[in-house]
């Protein structure tokens, strides 16, 4: 039976730009969706979850597109990352990291999504950061897109409801491939493809009061990016030697309630509707049949062009990538107790402990996940986020102590490695929020995944050092055993 990790195993990190960088205008960045984000700190925690499932409205829109105050806009200042980086990429050294993930806001590339030439200073940027996660000995995994776009792509074309976001998209990536081509080792167009389907603004820059048939515009989002996902693959192999491009879902790994044969079926229905859809898409390089179901009973109309099925077709990934978090429960039943959970709420699982907003702590299922991921489609698999959000807190003497951070990760690894077990070829695992960065769904600063502290509150106040959890040196132990050492 194959035993733990291999030598060779990525142990990383995982960021995005959206949420650490923050510099949100400086160095010809043009403003970006993610910008306008609204977030007020007094508002309680029902508010906070209220509000990440509204996300954008026409009203926050135009008030944030106006508002050159960041106070209220998190994302705008996020950790520094922009100006801290090299002190950052430090301290994931120290732990050993092999891999770090982040991704590259296209608005640093083209700030206006539609410009003619690249903004040479962004590229500098990126060419500068993954040199120094080279020169420290880790690897690069580059999320091409993180939610954030242009915000010119949504005024001037209405962003991804607009085929031509497909040709600007590819442009990016041709541009990337070109100036950061030999920096990257692995690429991923889309950061959880699938989001659009759960959080439309995030996923596909989409205001829901704007929209007569939201759903059909959700999907015909979703085509596009799909496209674009495939053609970003063709470019990868028009340009460089040996691309590793993926494809990634937020993995919504779903049990039934119960053992009654409708609950059965609602989970494999869930699990279709949810991630394999997606994952079918991006590998199998076609629309699953039971699409035109889905499609049909929740009246989802969408538009190809001739020649889509062929792109689709001879464009599939090289990998597969996910984030995972917690895992559902799927009923039939509507009276069902509810739980919070990424992106999404769903029901309660009576046997899992839930984190302090309310997700489902699942070990098993990232086991179950991976299985079930590896043996589908015979692609090497990659977990590209994993962690648990908390409040923590930074003592006197500059301390943290988080052991519900580090028994988290011990049970995700211990059932990482019993996949590894199984057989399943898994490249790698980027700790999602190696640092303390800016939450995406309740972009709240004081919901914490790092292994490194930041001295930062929710109005973007304090000293912005960094600080060693009891956690980062749990990962160092982990990292340097290759999985063995997780006490
Ligand atoms: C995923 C996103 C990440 C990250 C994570 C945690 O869906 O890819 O950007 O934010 O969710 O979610 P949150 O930050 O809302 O706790």
């Amino acid at each position: 039976m194959k035993q733990g990790f291999s030598e060779n195993f990525l142990w990383g990190g995982a960021v995005a730009s959206g949420q650490a960088e923050g510099a949100y205008l400086e160095g010809g960045k043009g403003l970006d969706t993610q910008d306008l984000r609204y977030f007020d700190t007094a508002w309680d925690r029902a508010k906070r979850d209220e509000m990440r499932n509204v996300n954008m409205t026409s009203e926050i829109f135009e008030k944030a597109l106006k508002d050159t105050d960041p106070t209220h806009y998190p994302f705008r200042w996020g950790i520094d990352f922009y100006h801290t980086y090299r002190e950052d990429l430090a301290l994931m050294e120290e732990m050993g990291m092999k891999i770090f993930r982040t991704s590259i806001s296209w608005a640093r590339i083209y700030p206006n999504g539609d410009d003619e030439e690249p903004n040479q200073e962004g590229l500098q940027y990126y060419i500068d950061l993954f040199t120094e996660c080279h020169k420290r000995g880790m690897k690069v995994f580059a999320t091409m897109l993180h939610y954030g776009i242009p915000v010119n792509l949504v005024l001037k074309y209405g962003g991804w409801k607009n085929r031509k976001l497909i040709d600007f998209y590819v442009k990016y990536a041709k541009t990337l491939y070109q100036y950061l081509g030999d920096l990257v080792d692995f690429w991923l167009p889309f950061n959880e493809i699938n989001c659009a389907r759960f959080n439309p603004y995030n996923g596909c820059c989409l205001i829901k009061d704007q929209e007569e048939d939201y759903e059909s515009a959700i999907f015909q989002c979703t085509h596009h990016q799909f496209i674009a996902n495939a053609l970003a693959i063709k470019a990868a192999k028009e340009m460089l030697p040996n691309p590793m491009v993926g494809g990634m879902i937020a993995r919504f790994t779903t049990y039934p309630a119960t053992c009654k044969p409708e609950d059965v079926m609602q989970g494999i229905l869930d699990e279709n509707y949810k991630n394999y859809f997606y994952t079918d898409v991006m590998a199998r390089g076609k629309y699953p049949a039971y699409a035109k179901r889905m499609f049909a009973e929740q009246k989802i109309q969408i538009h190809k062009e001739p020649g889509d099925d062929e792109i689709l077709a001879e464009n599939t990934v090289n990998f597969l990538a996910f984030s995972y978090y917690m895992s559902m429960v799927a009923t039939t039943d509507p009276d069902y107790e509810k739980t919070s959970g990424n992106l999404v709420s769903g029901n309660r699982n009576p046997y899992l402990k839930r984190s302090d907003w309310g997700w489902q702590i699942d070990p098993v299922g990232v086991r179950v996940s991976l299985n079930e991921m590896y043996d589908r489609y015979q692609l090497p698999v990659f977990i590209a986020e994993n962690g648990i959000g908390a409040y923590d807190k930074l003592e006197e003497d500059g301390s943290v102590h988080d052991p519900y951070r580090i028994a988290y990760l011990r049970e995700h690894v211990k059932q990482m490695k019993e996949a590894v077990k199984d057989g399943v070829e898994l490249l790698g695992y980027t700790m999602w929020g190696i640092i303390d960065i800016i939450s995406c769904g309740t972009i709240e600063m004081s919901k914490r995944y790092g292994v490194i502290y930041v001295d930062r509150d929710e109005e973007g106040k304090g000293s912005n050092k960094r600080y060693r959890k009891d956690s980062f040196y749990w990962y160092q132990k982990c990292i340097a055993s290759c999985g063995e050492d997780l006490e």
